[in-house]
């Protein structure tokens, strides 16, 4: 079988568990799960826009067509979700919010210190600010060298993980990354998005394992 050659799911994980690289209380998984409140919201390019607004010198809207000329990177993460699952070596691709701001289309103003990003249907998720332009933040529209599925995210998702082999300050779970992606809102002080109104973590640093409470 295949997935003997490759490794089995135990073999993997006790060879990932010995790198360093599994946080505490997850487990390896080699499938993708998919994990959201509500339904999957449809996708029209025609009416789609991503607005960035709030503590930012100018407010920006962009079309569909104008986000995609937008300079594009290509990053490898390690996910962690809350619920124990970590995934491996995933491989993103899409629009880096340091790329943004390093190019003048972004000016957070000074006082910007939080990020919430603002999803189809309401959703809100947050994070720092230097999470969200850090290496291991990223806007994708393809995951695996294709277009997001829908039910993970499509067109357009945040991704919040891990560097493969390296600890950073700003790893996160999993949740940290907004599914169906409309809009950056930047903001003086942190407040709560949906999971963390519902008790998750404001923080949510995987190799902390906060999980819960704030
Ligand atoms: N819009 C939206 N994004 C979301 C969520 C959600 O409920 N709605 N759930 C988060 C949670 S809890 C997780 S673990 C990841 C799951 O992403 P996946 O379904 O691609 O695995 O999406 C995050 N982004
Ligand atoms: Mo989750």
């Amino acid at each position: 079988m295949l997935s003997s050659l490759l490794g089995g799911r135990k073999e993997q994980e006790d060879q990932i568990k010995s790198a360093g690289r599994l946080p505490p209380g997850q487990s390896l998984t080699q499938k993708f799960p998919v994990l959201h409140y509500g339904p999957i919201p449809p996708f029209n390019p025609a009416t789609w826009d991503f607005r960035v607004f709030g503590l930012v010198e100018e407010e920006k809207r962009w079309t569909w067509d104008e986000f995609n000329q937008l300079s594009r990177r290509k990053m490898a993460l390690d996910i962690h979700c809350v619920t124990r699952w970590s995934k491996f070596d995933t491989v993103w691709e899409g629009v880096h919010l340091k790329d943004l701001i390093d190019q003048g289309f972004i000016k957070p103003r000074p006082e910007a210190k939080f990020i919430m990003q603002h999803c189809e249907y309401g959703f809100t998720v947050n994070v720092p600010i230097e999470v969200a332009v850090s290496g291991v933040f990223l806007m994708a529209t393809h995951f695996d060298g294709k277009p997001l599925d829908p039910d993970h995210g499509y067109p357009l998702r945040g991704v919040a993980g891990a560097l493969p082999g390296q600890h950073s300050e700003d790893d996160r779970y999993f949740w940290k990354g907004g599914k169906w992606l409309r809009g950056l809102e930047f903001m003086t002080s942190d407040r709560p998005g949906f999971w963390e109104q519902a008790g998750y973590s404001m923080t949510a640093n995987v190799w902390k394992e906060e999980r819960f409470g704030w």
